[in-house]
């Protein structure tokens, strides 16, 4: 099992992770689990990709023999001139709900529901980097649905249903995050055959 670890403070996004590449061989750890703690990065940048190679480049610099990648993420909405976007974990003071309540208000009379998920991959290590991005389009359901997942999966819908209500599963299938893992697990399949692949991070605490 090759080791690499998750640059994140969120839950939801790590129990996603590791479901979805954990099957293809790669052991998503978390920051407590390599002992890193007040991981808090300014998140600075204008487009998810610089912030996701932001915060995995922070990462690097404090665990320098490990594998390491980071996800940015958030939501956009067409008919909000792609807002909450970027600013998506901040968009206003407050929970998960409330900042799901503000988009469902501000979205009140809106014709065009139309909104994507985009998730960008930052995976770094000594010896090889790479970023990429997926998308996942959907649209802003009319009221908060479901008791499942995080952040504004009360509001996506897909193809009719609410991520809120999806099983992991369900949204594995189909979201912004799982595109980008599995991207970055044919990229990382590809490192190890070329031998790039650093290997695990017990390695790096003995040395
Ligand atoms: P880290 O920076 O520590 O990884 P974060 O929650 O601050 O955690 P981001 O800066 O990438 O992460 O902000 C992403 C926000 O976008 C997140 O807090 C959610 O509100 C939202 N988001 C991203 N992916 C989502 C998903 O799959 N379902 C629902 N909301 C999501």
């Amino acid at each position: 099992m090759r080791d690499i670890v998750l640059a994140t403070n969120n839950q939801g996004k790590l129990d996603e992770a590791r479901k979805i590449l954990l099957p293809r061989g790669y052991n998503v750890l978390s920051l407590k689990d390599v002992g890193v703690i007040n991981f808090n990065p300014e998140e600075i940048g204008e487009t998810f990709l610089d912030n996701a190679v932001l915060k995995a480049k922070l990462l690097l610099q404090l665990i320098p023999n490990s594998c390491v990648f980071a996800d940015d993420s958030g939501l956009e909405v067409e008919a909000l001139e792609d807002r909450p976007g970027v600013r998506s974990a901040r968009y206003c003071e407050g929970t998960d709900t409330d900042r799901c309540e503000k988009i469902l208000e501000e979205m009140q009379g809106k014709e065009n529901r139309k909104a994507a998920f985009v998730c960008s991959v930052a995976f770094y290590c000594k010896q090889v980097s790479f970023a990429l991005s997926a998308r996942c389009e959907g649209e802003i359901g009319t009221e908060m649905k479901g008791e499942n997942g995080f952040g504004y999966d009360p509001i996506f819908v897909r193809n009719g249903k609410c991520f809120g209500e999806m099983t992991q599963q369900e949204k594995n299938k189909c979201s912004h995050r799982a595109g980008a893992m599995l991207q970055m697990a044919n990229y990382l399949d590809d490192i190890v055959k070329k031998g790039l692949f650093l290997g695990s991070f017990e390695r790096d605490v003995r040395q």
